[in-house]
């Protein structure tokens, strides 16, 4: 280790691992960080050096305080700052790109439609007094109910403009999941949809909103309805129900002043799982939220202007917000949207739609790149790719196969491949390697990033030793960190801070080992949220769902190692149970939760396995569905069990 880096923590410097593999050269050429003082700049000027991401952004108020941190952990970044979100993403790039693209957008059925900054600025501002006509004021909370269209990002920006947050709620959550989000976000406007494209099959999303909205406790207010399906769905609206283009319409051209927003008003609210069933509001600020996801998308991502850039996932959760719609936006390039699924209707689609695109860098998440390893290499390898220049991974851990496979046949066996850690809380990137700067290792995220003091501690809060199993934190706050819960600060601080002699500490809900190099390795959650494709799901959310199901006794969800979920099921009196049984399981979970957390294997067992004290062991049920090794269970209340579960589980095989 070099003087630099004498805690491992701060500066890298990777001396002890034959698997790194630096940036190559001709990337580093043109990087946007290629100085490795960055590391020691945010050190010795931090929080100040965070100052740096704040001047990626135009303000209508430049802040003089970069942080306050006087009432911790209610930390406010660039609190005298005044900014609008949508005046970065979309305003302050007419000058200099009013006719480059700012999204390109690709439907399921090949339909395509383009928009550029000043298409964008144009439909964003008929929105935004759209909704203002309808009643919408600053602060008003508006629900976005909407699958992977363009009126979704230019909603989510009319929001912004007149400084009314945001709530994406995921096109494919249930009436149930979007009922509880418009109650716990108080909101009492919706945009939706008429529907969209199942594979073949017309949804009818406004029919689950219809539902939704007898389900909550609130009224809504106003309702738009996009007109995504044409003559495919016919629907009639009923009162307080808009037509999006008849409301827009009227509007058109018109300019409405973006309303200043202090840094630390609310940008928008996103819900996810947490330890309890209910889902938590994390609230975003905008001043820091938008700095650091412009930062991140400059610094670890590498996109610039002139990119054609894809972010993979799906915008109604944080990493489509952040890399999606923010970040790419408020560096002036050209976002692709893409609504469909990847393998219809072919499994050329995704490698066609970079070949045809020039994509220049490509986000996605390792299941994906799993599916694509699944289908074969023949199909990226029958596309002219030479266009990407990095790639990304987040949502979950990647294996140095997946990664090697990525690298060799997306990125021709060059392109820096960087995995990401962050986390709906975090708002942006927060562990990763810098492109240009710091070596990668093939399933190991990287150090964290500079300015951000992630470490792995114990269960008494030390820094545990290298190859160590511990948590992992964050010991000061970050720009882009969530301002706080919709649930309140009592919740906040119980949910996420613990008071160290040190100061405040952020606890992820990771576990994670970190290497002698400082680079970090997460091992999955050390609570009771599972990542199920990507998505983040509390196992109560899934597991209350599957014990509603008439004859069904007790449910334990894990995630296996594809990223999907197993279900393991008892039944009263241990009834034998038939297809219909199983079936009802899936179903209920797919509409309680959603149709992406349906489970992917139900296994009836007579028992749980469970501790003396009554808790079920989820750590040794997911070892026997990914096919793994578990130690001792000698200490369990049913031992015999375990033999039963995993002779059930390897007989399905
Ligand atoms: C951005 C996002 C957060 C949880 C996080 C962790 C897992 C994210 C990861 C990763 C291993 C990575 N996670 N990135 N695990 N390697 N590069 O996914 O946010 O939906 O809130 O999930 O995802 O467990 O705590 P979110």
């Amino acid at each position: 280790m070099d003087e630099a880096g004498t805690d491992g923590r701060h500066a890298v410097a990777v001396s002890s691992d034959g698997n790194a593999t630096d940036p190559p050269e001709s990337f580093r050429e043109s990087a946007a960080v290629v100085d490795p003082d960055v590391y020691e700049a945010f050190e010795r000027d931090w929080p100040d050096a965070w100052g740096r991401a704040a001047d990626l952004l135009d303000w209508a108020r430049e802040p003089d305080t970069v942080l306050d941190d006087s009432n911790p952990p209610f930390y406010e970044w660039f609190p005298d700052g005044r900014l609008n979100a949508s005046v970065n993403c979309v305003d302050r790039h007419l000058d200099e790109r009013r006719n480059q693209l700012a999204i390109r957008w690709f439907g399921k059925r090949g339909e395509r439609r383009s928009y550029t900054y000043a298409d964008l600025h144009r439909e964003v501002n008929a929105a935004a007094a759209g909704l203002r006509e309808l009643g919408v004021e600053e602060d008003d909370v508006v629900t976005l109910y909407l699958p992977m269209i363009p009126e979704l990002p230019v909603t989510m920006l009319a929001c912004a403009r007149i400084g009314a947050p945001h709530n994406v709620v995921f096109a494919g959550l249930s009436a149930e999941a979007l009922a509880t989000r418009i109650d716990a976000a108080d909101s009492e406007y919706l945009v939706t949809c008429d529907g969209y494209y199942r594979r073949e099959d017309a949804f009818n999303q406004k029919s689950r909103a219809d539902n939704a909205a007898l389900r909550i406790d609130g009224e809504l207010a106003a309702t738009v309805v996009v007109d995504r399906l044409g003559d495919a769905l016919e629907i009639a609206l009923g009162e307080d129900e808009h037509d999006y283009e008849a409301l827009l319409a009227p509007h058109d051209g018109e300019t409405v002043e973006p309303v200043a927003r202090d840094a630390t008003d609310l940008l928008f609210v996103m819900y996810t799982s947490g330890t309890t069933g209910r889902p938590k509001g994390v609230e975003h600020a905008t001043g820091g939220y938008l700095s650091h996801v412009a930062w991140t998308t400059k610094n670890v991502l590498d996109v610039r202007p002139d990119d054609t850039y894809w972010c993979a996932a799906d915008i109604g959760w944080i990493t489509g917000h952040s890399y999606g719609v923010y970040g790419p936006l408020a560096l002036g390039t050209t976002s692709l949207i893409y609504e469909g699924s990847p393998d219809y209707p072919d499994r050329e689609r995704v490698w066609d739609l970079i070949e045809r695109n020039a994509v220049s860098v490509f986000y996605t998440s390792p299941t994906a790149i799993r599916s694509f390893m699944k289908w074969g290499a023949e199909y990226p390898d029958a596309h002219d790719l030479s266009s990407i220049r990095l790639l990304g991974t987040v949502g979950e851990s990647i294996t140095p196969k997946a990664w090697h496979w990525y690298r060799e046949h997306v990125g021709g066996g060059t392109a820096p491949v960087v995995d990401t850690w962050w986390q709906t809380e975090t708002g942006a990137i927060a562990v990763a390697t810098l492109p240009g700067v710091t070596p990668m290792k093939p399933g190991k995220v990287g150090p964290p990033l500079p300015g951000i003091e992630a470490q792995v501690v114990d269960r008494d809060g030390d820094p545990v030793d290298p190859g160590e199993t511990g948590y992992l934190t964050i010991d000061r706050p970050w720009p882009g960190m969530l301002r706080g819960l919709r649930e309140g600060a009592e919740r906040y601080r119980r949910e996420y801070w613990v008071e160290t002699d040190e100061g405040w500490r952020y606890r992820t809900g990771d576990g994670a080992t970190v290497d002698e190099d400082g680079y970090v390795t997460i091992l999955g959650r050390v609570d009771d949220v599972i990542n199920v494709r990507a998505h983040r799901f509390n196992t109560a959310e899934l597991e209350s769902a599957i014990v509603a199901v008439d004859g069904v006794t007790e449910a334990a969800v894990v995630g296996d190692d594809s990223g999907g979920v197993v279900a393991y099921v008892t039944t009263q009196g241990n009834v034998n149970p038939d297809s219909t049984l199983r079936e009802s399981v899936e179903s209920h979970v797919a509409d309680a939760v959603g149709e992406v957390a349906r489970p992917d294997r139900v296994v009836f067992t007579p028992d749980l396995p469970k501790t003396r004290s009554g808790k079920i062991m989820r750590r040794l049920l997911e070892d026997i569905a990914r096919g793994e090794e578990f130690g001792d269970v000698s200490a369990l209340r049913n031992p015999e069990v375990v033999g039963e579960i995993e002779s059930t589980v390897r007989g399905e095989e």
